[in-house]
């Protein structure tokens, strides 16, 4: 029987191994090691684009338990750490959005970049290496 904290835990890291389980597939598009497939790339930038307003709530108090990359800044600075995330979320979302009638990976490769670097950014500061 797990507690709230691992429950927590187990939520965020499912919802991130989602993440990058749709993530890696459009990265491949755009290293040119896939195929570009317009509607499977808009597919899962959609996703992404959900999946990416999830992570947050289980960041809760106390929940930095059993077997985490979660750094104790992030509780530290939860006001950045929302906003990282926050950025993240729009990133993503204009992602979505341009996938939507791009017909070529060129006109995608700026937005996936900045989606990207908003991963790095949070990563950067808040998980262990
Ligand atoms: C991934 C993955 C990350 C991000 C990050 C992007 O595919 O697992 O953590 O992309 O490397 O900068």
């Amino acid at each position: 029987e797990p507690t709230p904290a691992e429950r927590a835990v187990g939520y965020r890291q499912s919802v991130f191994h989602v993440i990058a389980g749709n993530f890696g597939p459009m990265a491949g598009m755009v290293k040119g090691e896939i195929p570009f497939d317009a509607k499977a790339f808009a597919l899962r930038a959609e996703r992404v684009a959900f999946l990416s307003t999830l992570p947050l709530e289980g960041f809760i108090p106390d929940s930095r338990v059993g077997k985490t990359d979660a750094k104790q800044e992030i509780w530290d600075n939860m006001d950045d750490f929302k906003a990282k995330m926050e950025s993240f979320q729009t990133e993503a979302g204009k992602l979505a959005e341009a996938a939507k009638t791009a017909s070529a990976i060129d006109a995608l490769k700026p937005q996936f970049g900045k989606v990207g670097q908003a991963c790095k950014d949070c990563h950067d500061k808040y998980k262990e290496d």
